[in-house]
């Protein structure tokens, strides 16, 4: 065991790294919670951390040394009395009166300065204490953190030119705390997912329209449709009925149909299924007004995409008003769909980034495909989507949602209803075990649109 990794299984011992469900200040929910102010009452785990932060920088000759406050001031003033560099104390807030400084210490313009912060998420405060030293002519040299939340502050502050340097990535630390047996393996998967998936990256996410905007700017009949439908019914809930029985989809449609706004089925799983248990189902999404999404997941060439969407026993064409495509062989099965729903009686819904903790939907992926739905954007009205950043004009639709599992054991990562808003930015979220598999459907369909359409309103 590396003196590293004793040192971070001492910070996990102290509850300083924890894992689980927690909601952080901004509302997000995060597996992982990390707080290092309890360091400042372990005079010994002080003094090892700040050797390791030093040595992050072996050549330094930095003239200064600064924490950001809180959690980073004691780490810092150690750094300084090891290192014997100067420490400069950077306030919180303005005193409002006197010199009204918000740097104090000795110190002189142009002089360069040791950054040092507990744990970099967005950047976004270190930016603010950046800025401070900034004006008051202090020149940022390096910056030291802890541990960083690999969502997206270190990178950012790097392309902003920072020479930032982090201790630990928290991917590091989890591999570390499962190598030693701390963490099981579906607590370990959640975090990486978490990390994958998340969009704080630091100040860029575009601020999405609400359901109430696009009912005036729905750029296609099924999209006004739908958000009409959530607005009236007060739900963003997608259920998935991946059930196997034309009588089962039936009986969970007559507990869950009054609080959903889309049933998505899985046609071809369905053993009895008849074009005329179709109407019948059609019929009932009439009078309980929700809508019937097509998860068939279309992905081959073009005209084969076209004969799966209209043709064969299931016949989407003639009942699904939204219908999944993979756009891994391009643009083929979009066009497909489009040319054939002619009267856009049926709009698609691309999937950009699957829900699997190993899906293979990485960055370079998702930067393709958004290619490929940007060319096409008239004839589709959602985006399957996780973490991803999308473009305004789609919806975002996402699954992997459950309320207390974390994880099916066959690679299907679950988020609460509210991480799925709140932190991937979701608009609608699908959920199928978790509503059909409980023991009251009707309920935990209720508690999902509940928990789903609050959260929807504090976007
Ligand atoms: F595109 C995707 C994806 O990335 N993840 C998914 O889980 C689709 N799904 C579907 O959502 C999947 O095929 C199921 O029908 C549903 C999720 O079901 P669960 O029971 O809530 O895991």
């Amino acid at each position: 065991m590396t003196a590293k990794e004793a040192f971070l299984l001492e910070m996990y011992e102290l509850d300083i790294i924890k894992f689980g469900r927690f909601t952080l200040k901004s509302g997000i929910e995060s597996p992982f919670y990390i707080d290092l102010r309890g360091l400042a009452s372990n005079p010994t785990l002080l003094k090892t951390l700040s050797q390791h932060l030093l040595e992050l920088l072996p050549d330094g000759d930095a003239q200064l040394i600064c924490g950001v406050p809180y959690a980073a001031l004691p780490i810092a003033t150690v750094m300084s009395i090891t290192s014997g560099i100067p420490l400069v104390i950077k306030r919180k807030e303005n005193k409002g009166y006197g010199t009204q400084k918000m740097v104090e210490g000795v110190y002189e313009a142009g002089q360069g300065c040791l950054l040092v912060e507990d744990v970099v998420t967005s950047g976004k405060s270190l930016l603010e204490t950046i800025d401070e030293l900034e004006r008051a002519g202090i020149v940022i040299q390096a910056i030291l953190v802890v541990i960083d939340r690999e969502q997206g502050g270190k990178k950012w502050l790097r392309a902003k030119g920072y020479n930032i340097h982090a201790l630990f990535g928290i991917t590091e630390a989890v591999a570390v705390f499962n190598r030693y047996g701390k963490l099981d393996k579906a607590a370990a998967e959640s975090v990486l997912r978490f990390v994958r998936h998340s969009h704080a990256t630091s100040a860029q996410a575009e601020k999405r329209p609400c359901l109430a905007d696009r009912t005036r700017t729905a750029h296609h009949p099924v999209m006004k449709k739908l958000v009409e439908t959530a607005l009236e019914k007060e739900t963003n809930l997608i259920c998935a009925a991946d059930l196997t029985t034309a009588d089962a989809v039936f009986a969970l449609v007559g507990q869950v149909g009054d609080h959903i706004c889309a049933l998505k089925l899985h046609a071809d799983i369905v053993e009895d299924f008849s074009l005329e248990w179709m109407q019948e189902l059609r019929a009932l999404a009439a009078q309980k007004k929700f809508l019937l999404f097509a998860d068939r997941k279309l992905a081959d060439i073009g005209h084969t995409a076209g004969l799966q969407f209209s043709g064969g026993v299931h016949q989407i064409a003639t009942w699904a008003e939204l219908i999944t495509a993979h756009v891994v062989a391009g643009a083929g099965s979009i066009q497909a769909i489009k040319s054939q729903a002619t009267d856009r009686q049926t709009a698609v819904v691309p999937i950009l980034q699957m829900s699997t903790v190993d899906t293979l939907t990485d960055s370079d992926y998702l930067k393709k495909a958004l290619n490929v739905i940007h060319q096409h954007g008239d004839s589709i009205v959602a985006i399957v989507a996780q973490g991803a950043a999308i473009p305004p004009r789609f919806l975002k639709f996402t699954p992997g949602v459950h309320s207390a599992a974390q994880g099916d054991g066959s690679g299907q990562g679950y988020h609460s209803s509210r991480h799925a808003i709140l932190n991937h930015g979701a608009d609608f979220i699908i959920v199928g075990r978790g509503i059909y598999r409980s023991e009251n459907p009707k309920s935990a369909a209720i508690s999902y649109q509940k928990k789903g359409w609050e959260a929807l309103k504090e976007v």
